[in-house]
């Protein structure tokens, strides 16, 4: 157990607040795996002060110079992949053997981002005018307050920070509170890998550090990733300031197959996108669409397989699902399967949380499939953020497509199909910001666009080269060297004769 400061300006420094909070492993609640200051609005006020000047002298060195910090930002992960991984299995639960994809996520994108520092590339375009140069430039935003959420504790982070560092700004991160342990090694991989201090700072805390980097009118963009109810409190907060909001929200993501498909390899993406980091990912899959045609046969192979999935100890490499990252969320978990028997949906596997014998001391919930499940229900409205899958059964391929838009959100969707007519439909009528064609609807990679539609987000798009769209201002630069007067909409091409 480690007592942690914040990370201002290079050093690891006393909160203002002396209120702390705790981080504990959740599949063995004894462990504390550190203590953290809950900052308040002075601390959030100390690093932006702090970034403030960071940030002038660090966007005048050459994005491909930051460009070369990142680098060896992601070759330091690299180099300490399996030791962040399993403090990370530790701190929030997940599987080693995807805790070190969650490493590896953030080591791709330190590449990447490292790369695109080349290729930050501006338009340079024809005047109306002669003899005057009309061109547009990508600019620093200024500070970015990052707020993430637990489940993928370094991954999601390294979204926003690396490309943000890449692009000249300023950052400073609050990790969720129940991974702060996990974000808190960025502060010392950045370091490590010659980053000047207080480019990149870090306050940990609840909602006072949240709320304040959000109303702090100095931060001029803010990156988060979490749940649509707060990121609409976000947003709303922001607004004061018309600031820059990119908001990552939830997802109630379909996974649909129709009869034309390889079902084993359906049943494959269903186990994996569905119960994989136990249903806790914004891209899990929670909404599987049947076609009436293949269900039956679909339902059998797919019960077959599930009791290859082994719940327990993260650490283990035989496990396949971890705990549940904290109490009130199994409590919510529980609240959802109450809800779905009564909303008249057919519980027919799991639907319990497991509390005996070496899941004593931890939150654990069964793998959970309900059937019959409807449109109205809340069950298929809601994200669960957990283990339970709702099984819809359709007539064709009109209504799976209707059924899998039924929702709010819009983050990832998944059609498996071997019809080619089919496929290319879904990949038009799909709302959402991603489709994957015979895959589960988890596994982005950090060199595409991520991000949803509806109430997932807001149009901006993490990962790729659209994330610098987020991260940097177009700033359009006219020069007229005609050393005179020249009219933009007013002088004709005879003026310039
Ligand atoms: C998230 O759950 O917030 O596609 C991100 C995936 C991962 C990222 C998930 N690469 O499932």
């Amino acid at each position: 157990m480690k007592e942690y400061k914040n990370y201002i300006g290079g050093k690891w420094v006393d909160s203002r607040s002396n209120r702390t909070f705790e981080s504990r492993n959740p599949s063995n609640w004894d462990e504390v795996i550190g203590i953290f200051p809950d900052s308040n609005e002075e601390d959030v006020q100390h690093a932006v002060e702090v970034a403030k000047e960071a940030q002038r002298k660090w966007a005048k060195v050459p994005a491909p110079k930051r460009g070369e910090i990142l680098r060896r930002a992601g070759e330091i992960l690299l180099e300490r992949k399996e030791e962040i991984a399993r403090l990370m299995s530790r701190e929030i639960g997940k599987t080693l053997v995807e805790a070190r994809a969650d490493v590896q996520e953030a080591i791709d994108t330190a590449f990447y981002a490292a790369q695109e520092t080349r290729r930050l590339f501006s338009y340079v375009t024809p005047s109306e005018l002669p003899d005057k140069y009309a061109l547009s430039l990508r600019v620093p935003v200024g500070i970015a307050g990052v707020i993430t959420a637990w489940n993928f504790p370094i991954a999601v982070p390294s979204w926003k920070i690396f490309p943000a560092l890449a692009a000249g700004n300023a950052v400073i991160f609050k990790p969720a509170p129940d991974g702060s342990a996990t974000g808190a090694e960025l502060a010392r991989v950045l370091e490590d890998a010659g980053l000047p201090p207080g480019v990149f700072n870090i306050v940990f805390g609840l909602g006072i550090a949240g709320r304040a980097i959000v109303e702090h009118p100095d931060i001029k963009i803010i990156a988060f990733t979490g749940g649509t109810e707060t990121g609409k409190l976000i947003y709303q907060s922001a607004a004061k300031y018309v600031k820059k909001v990119s908001l990552e929200l939830g997802g109630k993501n379909p996974q649909i197959v129709m009869p034309s498909a390889n079902l084993d390899l359906a049943v494959d993406g269903a186990l994996w996108g569905a119960f994989g980091t136990s249903g806790q990912r914004c891209t899990s899959t929670s909404r599987l669409i049947l076609h009436e045609d293949i269900y039956d046969e679909f339902m059998e192979k797919f019960r077959a397989r599930l009791p290859e999935l082994i719940i327990g100890d993260p650490l283990d490499e035989k496990t396949t699902m971890g705990p549940i990252i904290n109490k009130p969320s199994l409590e919510k978990i529980e609240r959802y399967v109450k809800l779905g028997i009564e909303e008249g949906a057919r519980l027919t596997y799991g639907g319990k949380r497991l509390s005996e014998g070496k899941y004593a001391k931890g939150w654990w919930f069964e793998p959970t499939i309900f059937e019959d499940v409807k449109p109205h229900m809340k069950i298929f409205q809601d994200e669960i953020f957990g283990p339970v899958l709702s099984v819809i059964k359709v007539k064709s391929f009109d209504e799976a497509i209707e059924v899998a838009n039924a929702v709010r959100y819009g983050l990832s969707s998944s059609i498996y199909t071997n019809d080619v007519r089919e496929a290319s439909l879904a990949m038009q009528l799909l709302e959402a910001g991603i489709t994957y064609i015979n895959a589960p609807t988890i596994g982005a990679e950090s060199h595409l666009p991520f991000g949803g539609v509806k109430e997932t987000g807001n149009g901006w798009r993490e990962g790729g080269w659209t994330v610098f769209d987020i991260f940097t201002e177009w700033k359009t630069v006219y020069i007229d060297y005609s050393g005179k007067l020249q009219k933009a909409q007013i002088d004709t091409w005879k003026d310039f004769e």
